[in-house]
């Protein structure tokens, strides 16, 4: 195929004044090492679930919860820009939640979470989930302090979203490739999705799931160390 050769890149700080930008950055980077501590000393397993709008992240973490909740004291913090839909969801299960409205950001901060982490009795959880404002780019950079990173990407997406975000791939302790029920309908190259992934991050563990029939949930829960 013959590419585009006519090509606009956006020059640092001509859409956003770059000292603001890395002050802001700073400061979320070491909130995030403060929660990173403060779930350590808790001895808290903590995962920050970030992915694209209607990946199936709730879902994936709703097929978590009904699996996991006998055996951890689990809560899990719902990002949102409004409503308490996910959490909502979520809460059906038993398992305590907590929702985070970020009004018009679309990512969660390490602020919010801090704030967040106040209203939990840390001395009574070992599992904390964070399901991050549905996006693949603005999450990227913004840490929270968890253990693992995991991003999702469902199918319906096409076989570009890996290449087209990479930078969310590229922390990612785990990949989910997930509604892979949807593989064959949709016409998609799961390889291409896999080998896309391997090359952006080669650490990272990748999963195909279905949070629909349940594929691949113990290889994400293996995945995850849970
Ligand atoms: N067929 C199929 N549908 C799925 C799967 N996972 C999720 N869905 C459906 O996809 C839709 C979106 O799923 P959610 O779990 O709400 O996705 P999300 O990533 O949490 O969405 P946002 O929070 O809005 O970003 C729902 O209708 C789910 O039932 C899957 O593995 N297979
Ligand atoms: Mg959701």
């Amino acid at each position: 195929m013959k590419k585009t050769d006519k090509v606009i890149v956006a020059d640092e700080g001509e859409i956003l004044d770059v000292e603001i930008e890395e002050d802001l950055l700073a400061a979320n980077r070491s909130l995030a090492e403060s929660n990173r501590k403060l779930l350590k000393q808790h001895g808290i397993k903590s995962i920050d679930i970030r992915g694209s709008i209607g990946a199936g992240k709730t879902l994936l973490i709703e097929r978590l919860v009904e699996k996991l909740k006998d055996k951890y004291n689990i809560t899990v913090i719902a990002g949102d820009v409004t409503t308490t839909i996910d959490a909502d969801r979520i809460q059906r299960y038993g398992v305590n939640t907590i929702q985070v409205n970020t009004g018009k950001e679309c990512h969660l901060d390490a602020m919010l979470i801090k704030r967040a982490l106040r209203k939990i009795d840390l001395n009574k959880i070992n599992l904390l989930i964070i399901e991050n404002v549905g996006n693949l780019i603005c999450p990227a950079d913004f840490p929270l302090g968890a253990e693992l990173n995991v991003t999702v990407i469902s199918v319906t997406e096409g076989d570009s979203m890996v290449l087209k975000h990479p930078m969310i791939f590229k922390d990612a302790h785990v990949i989910v490739i997930n509604k892979i029920d949807l593989a064959n309908i949709m016409g998609i190259n799961v390889e291409k999705l896999i080998q896309d992934a391997e090359t952006v991050n080669s650490k990272a563990k990748i999963v195909l799931t279905s949070a629909k029939t349940s594929e691949g949930l113990n290889e994400l829960i293996n995945a995850l160390g849970l």
